[in-house]
Parts: structure tokens; C-alpha cells; sequence
């Protein structure tokens, strides 16, 4: 007979799996590590593990064995197939009440599915974002749990002591919402980061190409930026990366291949903001750009047929490099604005009821995306769970407001010297949309209706959809009326 021992299991023992169970050692919990390849079972127990109360299981029966009831299973394994494979492998072994936890990258409907099918049939399922890569799995990560709710009070204590603090003490980490809310919000994590990432690049690209700074120069402008209202990770290590120098004393960023990789998070979030119908477009600007970047032949070639400005700046730096900071913090506030939109839908259309303010303190430390800033967002959210729109918020209104001015000129001096700024630009063109009550859409609408009879509504007579006959020849017949 096994003894019950470990307070968790842990399937996957790469580097995210090996270091949360470090983690959750640290904090007092006794972990029992599996992996599908055994060997690495016992070269953990013998390295990292030496020492620690961590236990090893060969079998996923003798991990079951050695866990206490409700047995919390935790998998770290690539997303995919395998998650699905290790959860068959485990239900003969788990009873009614125990809980699995996918701690992968998977995708959101893919969480959904399992918290379903596996609430038939009595096992609770967790499906966990967790952000902070190794470093963060190691001593403190941002963990977004969702799923089925009731296995929260299990999983809490070891979720919340192992979680990143934020500067309050407050741990990053509380539960979103049902189903595949974690994954979802995760997701959106993601391309939130891809954003922030390309905004700042493009500040970098003005600061070199039209201003002329040295990298050194720049650090030292990121350094300041950082003691302020845009106080973050990014802007942290962008300081650091611009200093850094090569072995000849180059900077070493100047030697990086300019083609932008991605797994795919991003692009996640951009085809769910069209199927959601919501307009999140500085992600999708950055998911692009990436795009755009990897195009290097052409733009090669490109660069020797198209002609273009030449991007030299002729004004006052000091003065311009602050209304970059303006620029960059107006367009992410714009950014963190329309990922809440997105997330309020997916909210909507899968009955979530979606912890916001929560959401921003998960975010506020551990992950990538860690900010002064979104304990602003936090506060917005406690001081209105209904806010509509985080740019609503008087908090958020001010600083946008105050910041446009800044962010206006940016956005035109870049056009002027032929700078690319897609996400500084798109985010203050969403700014001028939302603010607008009247947009130009009922041209289009006149157009639909001119060459396809898809009617429109008239403003004064809401609700009414009627087809023009706009040039006499065609009939009066009208096309359905539905939106895509
Ligand atoms: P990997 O994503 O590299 O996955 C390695 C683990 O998956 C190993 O335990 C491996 O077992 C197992 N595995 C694979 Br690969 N295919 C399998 C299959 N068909 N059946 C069963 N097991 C299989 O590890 P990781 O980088 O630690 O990431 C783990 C999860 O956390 C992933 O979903 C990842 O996307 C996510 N994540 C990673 C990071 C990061 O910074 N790395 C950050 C946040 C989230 P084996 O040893 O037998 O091959």
C-alpha cells in the first residue's frame, strides 16, 4: 500500500514543471514529479531535487497513489494532444472530486471542452495560465486559474503561496471565471505583451532613426521613464538591452537580425477580437508587424525601389522625447483598453463572470507584462466592477487627454519623416473612433445598400431597415439582413 504523501502532482518535468514544483517545495507543499520520459524523474530527484521533500512517482497509477484526497493533478506538458493523453491516462486512477490542472499554453475552447467533459464525470478541471517563464515558475509567477469553480478552495493556498506578490504584498493570483477563462485571459496576457513590446519599438525606431540618439542616449531615457508612470518590465529591460554591448563594444541589439518570431498567442488574440467582432488593433498591428519584420528579402528589396522622407528630425528633442513618452503611454493605455473589451465579450458570450480588477493584479507582477500601471487598472476596477470601458475610467480619461496632444504630434512627426508607428497610430485612431458619435458608416451603409439592396437603418426610425431604389433601374427587392 502507498502512502498518500504529496499535496500535488506534477506531470512534466521540463523546465516550467521542474521549477514550480522548486516553487511549491519552497512554500512548504510536498510534490510528487512524473514524466511521460521516467529517466527524467530520477535525474530530477537526484540534482535539482536532492535534498528537498519532493517525491517521484514511474506510473501515473503510483502518482495517484502518493497524492492526498481530493488529489490535485497538475500538468505541464506541451499543449495539445498530450494534455488531452495524460487526462485519459489518469481517470481510471482519480475518483469524484479530484482535480486536474492544465498549466500549458493550451488554447481557451480546448479548456472549455475539458472542464466539460470532465465535470460529467466528476473531476474538476483547472485550466491555468501561468506567465513568467523559468525565472517566474521558479519564485513567482502570475498564475490566471479558470475553470470549474469548485475546485478553487483546493487549489488556492498552493496557487496563492506560490504566486508573484505585488509591491502590496497582494499575491498574482486569484480566480478568473469558468470554464476556459484562465486560458482566455492568458491569451489575452499574450497579446497585451506583444503590444506593449511593439510600442516600445517603434519609440525606439523614432529615437534612432529621427532623433539620432545613441543607444546610449536611449537607456538613459528608458531609465527615466521607468522611475515613472511607465514603471515596467519592458521599458526595464529595454534599458538594459540598449546598454549592452557586444564583444567590440558595439551595442549588441545593432547585430540582431531584424525578423520578429512568435508562437502564436498573439495571432490567438487577433482572429478571436474578428470572430468577436471587437476592434483590438494594436495587438493585431503588432501581431503584423511581426509579420512585416519577417519579410525581410522583400523589404531588402523594397528599400531600393520605394522612395520614402528621409527621417531626420529638426525640432526640439528634449522637448519631443517627453511627448514620446506621452505617445507611448496614451497608446498603452489604448492597448490594455481594447484587451479588456475583448475580454468583456468573451465574458458575454460565455456566460464568464469575469473578475477584472483581479485580472489586473494577476498581471500587476510575476509575468512579462508587469507594471506600475495596472494597479491603476486594478483601482478602476474596484472602484467600478461595471465600468464599461476602461477608458471611461476619470483616471484613464485624464491621462489620455492630458497625454494627446503629445501623442498627436508623435504620431504626425512620424508620418512626416516616413517612420513606421502602426501601433502608436492605430491606437489613436481608435482613440478619434470611440470618441466619435457619428462616423462615417452610413455612406458605407448607403454604399451595401447602392450595389448589394442590404438596406440600412434610418436614425429616425430606429430599428426600421429599409432598401433606396438609389438609381431607379434596380427592383425593390432587398438582400437579408445579418451581420457576419
Ligand atoms: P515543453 O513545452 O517543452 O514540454 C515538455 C514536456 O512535455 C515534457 O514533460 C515532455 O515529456 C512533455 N511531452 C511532450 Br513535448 N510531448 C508529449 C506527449 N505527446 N505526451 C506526453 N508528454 C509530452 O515544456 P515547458 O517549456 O516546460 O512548458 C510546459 C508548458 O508550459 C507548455 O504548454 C508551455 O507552452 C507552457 N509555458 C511555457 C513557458 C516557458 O517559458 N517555457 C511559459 C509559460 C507557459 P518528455 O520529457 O517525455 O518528452
Amino acid at each position: 500500500m502507498v502512502e498518500a504523501v504529496a499535496d500535488i502532482g506534477l506531470i512534466g518535468l521540463a523546465v516550467m514543471g521542474q521549477n514550480l514544483i522548486l516553487n511549491m517545495n519552497d512554500h512548504g507543499f510536498v510534490v510528487c514529479a512524473y514524466n511521460r520520459t521516467t529517466s527524467k524523474v530520477d535525474s530530477f530527484l537526484e540534482n535539482e531535487a536532492k535534498g528537498t521533500n519532493i517525491v517521484g512517482a514511474h506510473s501515473v497509477e503510483e502518482l495517484c497513489a502518493k497524492l492526498k484526497r481530493p488529489r490535485k493533478v497538475m500538468l505541464l506538458v506541451k499543449a495539445g494532444s498530450a494534455v488531452d493523453a495524460f487526462i485519459d491516462q489518469l481517470l481510471p486512477f482519480l475518483e469524484k472530486g479530484d482535480i486536474i490542472i492544465d498549466g500549458g499554453n493550451s488554447h481557451f475552447p480546448d479548456s472549455i471542452r475539458r472542464t466539460k467533459e470532465l465535470e460529467e464525470k466528476g473531476i474538476l478541471f483547472v485550466g491555468s495560465g501561468v506567465s513568467g517563464g523559468e525565472e517566474g515558475a521558479r519564485f513567482g509567477p502570475s498564475l490566471m486559474p479558470g475553470g470549474n469553480p469548485a475546485a478553487w478552495e483546493s487549489i488556492k493556498p498552493i496557487f496563492q503561496s506560490i504566486a508573484a506578490k505585488a509591491p502590496d504584498g497582494a499575491a498574482c493570483c486569484d480566480w478568473v471565471g469558468e470554464t476556459g477563462a484562465g486560458h482566455y485571459v492568458k491569451m489575452v496576457h499574450n497579446g497585451i505583451e506583444y503590444g506593449d513590446m511593439q510600442l516600445i519599438t517603434e519609440v525606439y525606431q523614432i529615437m534612432l532613426e529621427g532623433l539620432g540618439l545613441t543607444h546610449d542616449e536611449m537607456a538613459e531615457v528608458f531609465a527615466e521613464w521607468n522611475k515613472g508612470e511607465l514603471d515596467s518590465f519592458l521599458i526595464e529591460i529595454t534599458r538594459d538591452i540598449l546598454k549592452y554591448k557586444d564583444t567590440d563594444g558595439e551595442p549588441l541589439v545593432t547585430k540582431i537580425r531584424d525578423t520578429a518570431g512568435q508562437k502564436g498567442t498573439g495571432k490567438w488574440t487577433g482572429i478571436d477580437s474578428l470572430d468577436r467582432g471587437i476592434p483590438v488593433t494594436l495587438i493585431g498591428e503588432a501581431v503584423y508587424s511581426r509579420c512585416l519584420s519577417s519579410l525581410k528579402d522583400e523589404r531588402t528589396r523594397a528599400s531600393k525601389i520605394l522612395k520614402g522622407p528621409s527621417p531626420k528630425f529638426s525640432g526640439d528633442k528634449k522637448a519631443f522625447i517627453a511627448q514620446l513618452g506621452q505617445a507611448l503611454y496614451a497608446a498603452k493605455i489604448v492597448s490594455y483598453a481594447q484587451g479588456y473589451m475583448l475580454m468583456r465579450q468573451a465574458a458575454k458570450d460565455y456566460d464568464w463572470k469575469l473578475n477584472n480588477a483581479g485580472i489586473a493584479l494577476m498581471w500587476r507582477g510575476g509575468c512579462i507584462i508587469r507594471s506600475a500601471f495596472l494597479g491603476k487598472i486594478r483601482d478602476a476596477y474596484n472602484n467600478n466592477p461595471e465600468l464599461e470601458n476602461l477608458l471611461f475610467d476619470s483616471f484613464f480619461a485624464d491621462a489620455t487627454a492630458k497625454a494627446q496632444d503629445a501623442w498627436r504630434n508623435v504620431v504626425a512627426q512620424a508620418v512626416v519623416m516616413g517612420i513606421p508607428t502602426p501601433a502608436l497610430s492605430t491606437a489613436l485612431n481608435f482613440y478619434d473612433g470611440l470618441r466619435h458619435e457619428m462616423l462615417p458608416a452610413n455612406l458605407l451603409q448607403a454604399q451595401r445598400d447602392y450595389f448589394g439592396a442590404h438596406t440600412y437603418e434610418r436614425l429616425d426610425a430606429p430599428g426600421k431597415w429599409v432598401h433606396t431604389n438609389w438609381t431607379g433601374r434596380g427592383g425593390n427587392v432587398s438582400a437579408s439582413t445579418y451581420d457576419a
